[in-house]
């Protein structure tokens, strides 16, 4: 047996059940295979055996009380995977799918992903099973209260760093910031990243992870001498990095035509109207299907999964894990879908993924193609560090700069590892070389 697969088959026993999580370290294990043969020594200091496993782990109680006074209990996570490089990074995530596996998953994802951003940030994930959905802002506000009493003493500024994810957004985040600063009677703006602008958040955070996603794909395209105008664009979600996505899209002249939620989603012939998007979903947080309201010749459909069959030559998973599997992988190809670039987390099963790269569809992965999220974040920390901040172009120029290295780190190492084009491969190795020599010279920690 390979030390590849001797490391897997001890992460499948020691963590039966979390099925995301084998999924997310068979597929960076599987691209390390030509890693591993170049460098011995890794075996010899059982470097994957660490890598695999959190640094630490923090599960805790959250209870609360609704706006009619009942109790209830959600339980809350920290996973500390990785400090290497630098504080442990990376997003909380409140929905009710959320669990131990999911939260691994991710932590370890963001692991290779802070790496290649090419800034200081080691690899966490946390969050909560709780369900924000139908909560009022202060029953909002009293769940990130309580959940911050106990993450407070786990993170800091040069500890531990959480920003937003599925379910927490500058609302959570402003809540989350104010009970930590009474906690530590201090101001560490750093201890937390997308917060709003008065209160030490970065210009274009909230924007990052859509327009790092199409810059990622930009690149891609203009590498094979094509060009975003003009072309017709199927965005899944219609959440944060749905939403920036869609209006980077329609910066660079191309046509988005679907969107979607949980519930269902909306194909709009003449291009989404994204000022509306934006005030239904961001704004008054309300359904998708809304948007028929104020467009009736748009159609909506209550299968959320079926966005996949809409014709389009490029495709944008940005809702969640999985999402986007072989058979609709399939379906893609048959429409003529060039390229695919993901703005979710795994969005793409193993097999969609290999069937996309089978048939030549130029695939940008997680890792890679929606790193501009912690990229910013990362860049809020300086800006937090520095007691100064940077006005959005300057943001935002750099978080271009980042995309396109961070396109170019992917492809080289893929094409010298004999795996020319495969950027799957190329980003999980180029994540991990870093981390892999920051390791090594550490000691056995
Ligand atoms: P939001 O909460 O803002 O939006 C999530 C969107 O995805 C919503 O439209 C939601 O629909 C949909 N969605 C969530 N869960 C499901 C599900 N189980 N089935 C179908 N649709 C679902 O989250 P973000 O936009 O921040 O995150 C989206 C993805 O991007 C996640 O995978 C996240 O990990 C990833 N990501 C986020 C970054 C960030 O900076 N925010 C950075 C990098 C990656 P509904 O409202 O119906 O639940
Ligand atoms: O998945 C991700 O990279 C995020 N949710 C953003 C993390 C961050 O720390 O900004």
């Amino acid at each position: 047996m390979s030390y590849v697969q001797e490391v897997f088959e001890t992460v499948k026993r020691r963590n039966p059940g979390e099925l995301e999580f084998h999924q997310a370290v068979a597929e960076v294990l599987e691209s390390l295979e030509p890693v591993i043969d170049k460098h011995p020594e890794y075996r010899e200091f059982r470097l994957l055996d660490r890598i695999v496993e959190p640094e630490r782990q923090i599960i805790f109680r959250v209870p609360w009380e609704d706006d009619l006074g009942n109790i209830h209990v959600n339980r809350g996570f920290r996973v500390q995977f990785n400090s290497a490089i630098g504080p442990y990074k990376g997003g909380l995530r409140f929905h009710p799918s959320v669990n131990l596996g999911i939260i691994k998953f991710l932590g370890f994802e963001q692991i290779f992903k802070n790496s290649l951003t090419g800034l200081p940030i080691g690899g966490g994930k946390g969050g909560s099973d709780f369900d924000p959905k139908g909560k009022s802002d202060r029953e909002i506000m009293r769940f990130c209260q309580s959940f911050m009493s106990e993450l407070a003493q786990h993170i800091g500024p040069d500890v531990d760093v959480p920003a937003g994810d599925i379910g927490v957004g500058g609302r959570e985040i402003g809540f989350l910031y104010g009970q930590y600063k009474r906690l530590k009677n201090a101001t560490e703006a750093g201890v937390l990243t997308g917060k709003g602008i008065p209160f030490g958040g970065s210009l274009a955070r909230t924007e990052a992870t859509g327009y790092g996603t199409v810059y990622f794909l930009n690149e891609m395209l203009t590498d094979k001498g094509l060009e975003l105008k003009g072309k017709t664009v199927v965005i899944s979600g219609s959440g944060n990095v749905s939403l920036y996505a869609c209006k980077k899209c329609q910066e660079y002249g191309a046509k988005v035509v679907a969107m979607s939620d949980s519930n269902g989603y909306i194909y709009d012939k003449n291009g989404i109207d994204l000022n509306l998007m934006i005030r239904l979903k961001e704004i008054e947080r309300k359904r998708i299907k809304e948007y028929k309201n104020y467009h009736p010749e748009a159609e909506y459909s209550e299968n959320c999964r079926a966005i996949w069959s809409v014709k389009c030559d490029l495709a944008l998973p940005c809702a969640t894990q999985n999402e986007l599997n072989e058979q609709e992988a399939a379906v893609l190809i048959e429409n003529g879908v060039i390229a695919v670039a993901e703005g979710a987390n795994m969005p793409s099963t193993a097999e969609a993924a290999k069937l996309f790269q089978a048939h030549k569809v130029m695939f940008g992965p997680a890792k890679a193609a929606n790193a501009g999220g912690v990229a910013t974040s990362a860049l809020e920390m300086s800006q937090n560090s520095m007691r100064y901040s940077w006005t959005f172009a300057e943001v935002d120029q750099k978080l271009h700069q980042i995309m396109a290295n961070i396109y170019t780190m992917s492809k080289n190492a893929a094409q010298e590892f004999g795996l020319e084009g495969n950027l799957i491969a190329g980003a999980n190795i180029a994540g991990f070389q870093k981390v892999a020599a920051a390791m090594m010279a550490l000691g056995i920690y």
